[in-house]
């Protein structure tokens, strides 16, 4: 939830005080007339600019959602394989999270941006390398993204044929499932999406193909929460005449829809595209939240088109006082999908305070090469006399020696010292019971030495 957003003489604690607010009591900025009907309004931000003044005070005003336009990509967060570098966009997470922001996440299977070292692996390590990515990527985070875009852009343009990516080639054509699967492991309170462009049109073959691959998703329980429709409006890509449609049959399907990249270019028409972009949104209740791509129109990926809602001075446009209009004329709340899983209470680092219970691990050699090992099954017995709810193992690594893949558990690394914690499904164990998960380990030729000093805890 918002802090408190205090608009003229009302106070909004949350979302919804003042559905349907008339014009005497219009929120002033985007963020609190979004929150007057329970939505947020969003914008994609770039790390890099969060030492401009102008920029954080427009973004900390009118903004309630972020997403880091480029900083969570692959090849930003997993240049080397296993090497995480989280510096750039754990600053826009640093930045939200103390403001009370939503984070929308950046996407985890995207095609373009993909490191070198990737593209050269075999199927098997690929797949190894794509469910750990997952993992680390989001369990850094765990807790703290409320929506992931966990597949970008799957489809092609024209025919809603999948589209030939690396992912698909290496993976089969289920690899789009297998990544929403792993991603509800590696942070169950996350909203996981599927986001695409040139999906506006309800009825382009493309819109078709993604409605019947959700709508699959949901038939045969393959965890999705939202659809995000990009937005991006242009000449090539104009704003359709159905674009109310497609919100709500995304939304019929029970899942949330979010606008995540909405632009259009500059012209006569930008304020009425805006504004009609947002109508369509607020006319569907589970039309949860707007997001701009980009603050200044100077910053914008296709900055000479002028397509944002702020000049490079800042100053609002028309179409800014289009969309803040359109979202105060909002009446009633959207009805969300409920979260997926009780929310884990969000902790910025994972430090995990032992709890009284106890808890027993153990854990086998399941099978050894020249170039690493796997350990599986680590079995975790509750051998205390009450339930818990989540669990924690620890271990220690040989030096030299990587993670690089895990089941049924999300694992984390810092120095020599690795951290299990529960996967979504195998977290609640009553009195006697037990848990498994396995993990896969690299290191150079040779060696026998393996990892020791197993330790478990509840919580
Ligand atoms: O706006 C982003 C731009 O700065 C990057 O160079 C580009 C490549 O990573 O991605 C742009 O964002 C894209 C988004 O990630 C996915 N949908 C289309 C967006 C515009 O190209």
């Amino acid at each position: 939830m918002r802090g408190l957003v205090v608009i003229g003489t009302a106070v909004v604690v949350g979302a919804g005080v003042c559905a349907g607010a008339g014009a005497a009591d219009a929120a002033g900025t985007l963020g609190a007339a979004a929150a007057g009907s329970g939505r947020d309004f969003g914008t994609a931000v770039q790390a890099g600019r969060l030492g401009e003044a102008a920029y954080v005070e427009t973004l900390d005003r009118e903004f309630t959602s972020v997403t880091p336009e480029n900083e969570m990509k692959w090849d930003a967060v997993e240049p080397a394989r296993g090497t995480f570098v989280f510096t750039a966009a754990d600053r826009i997470v640093e930045h939200a999270r103390a403001r009370g922001m939503k984070i929308r996440g950046h996407t985890l299977v995207w095609h373009p941006g993909l490191p070198g070292w990737l593209t050269n692996l075999s199927s098997a390590e690929f797949r190894i390398a794509v469910n750990n990515h997952i993992a680390t990527v989001m369990g850094h985070w765990r807790g703290q993204i409320d929506s992931w875009d966990v597949v970008n852009e799957a489809f092609q343009d024209g025919s809603g044929a999948l589209r030939s990516t690396i992912f698909r080639s290496r993976l089969g054509d289920g690899y789009i499932e297998e990544a929403f699967r792993a991603a509800r492991a590696a942070d169950p309170a996350a909203k996981l999406c599927y986001n695409d462009y040139n999906i506006e049109d309800a009825d382009a073959a493309k819109t078709r193909a993604v409605y019947a691959m959700v709508r699959d998703f949901k038939e045969r329980g393959v965890p999705i929460d939202c659809v995000g429709v990009q937005s991006h409006f242009n000449a090539s890509m104009p704003f359709p005449a159905n674009y109310r449609r497609t919100i709500e049959q995304f939304a019929a399907l029970g899942v949330d829809v979010q606008i995540t990249q909405l632009d259009v270019d500059g012209g006569a028409a930008q304020a009425a595209t805006y504004r009609a972009a947002v109508e369509a949104c607020v006319a569907v209740p589970r039309c949860t939240g707007i997001t701009v791509w980009g603050v200044p129109d100077h910053y914008s990926w296709r900055a000479p088109n002028t397509p944002l809602l702020f000049d490079r001075d800042y100053q609002k446009k028309p179409a800014y006082f289009a969309v803040l209009e359109a979202l105060n004329a909002a009446g009633g709340e959207p009805t969300p999908a409920p979260t997926p899983t009780p929310s884990p209470t969000p902790t910025p680092t994972p430090t995990v305070t032992p709890v009284p219970v106890s808890c027993r691990v153990t854990a086998e050699l399941w099978a050894r090469s020249r170039t690493g090992y796997v350990i599986k099954p680590v079995t975790v017995r509750n051998t205390g006399r009450a339930a818990v709810s989540g669990w924690t193992v620890t271990f220690t690594l040989p030096q030299g020696h990587v993670v690089t893949g895990s089941w049924d558990a999300v694992l984390t690394v810092a120095g020599g010292t690795v951290t299990a914690r529960n996967a979504g499904h195998n977290g609640t164990l009553a009195p006697g019971a037990t848990a498994t998960f396995g993990f896969q380990v690299r290191r150079a030729s040779g060696g026998t030495a393996l990892p020791s000093g197993y330790a478990c805890r509840a919580g």
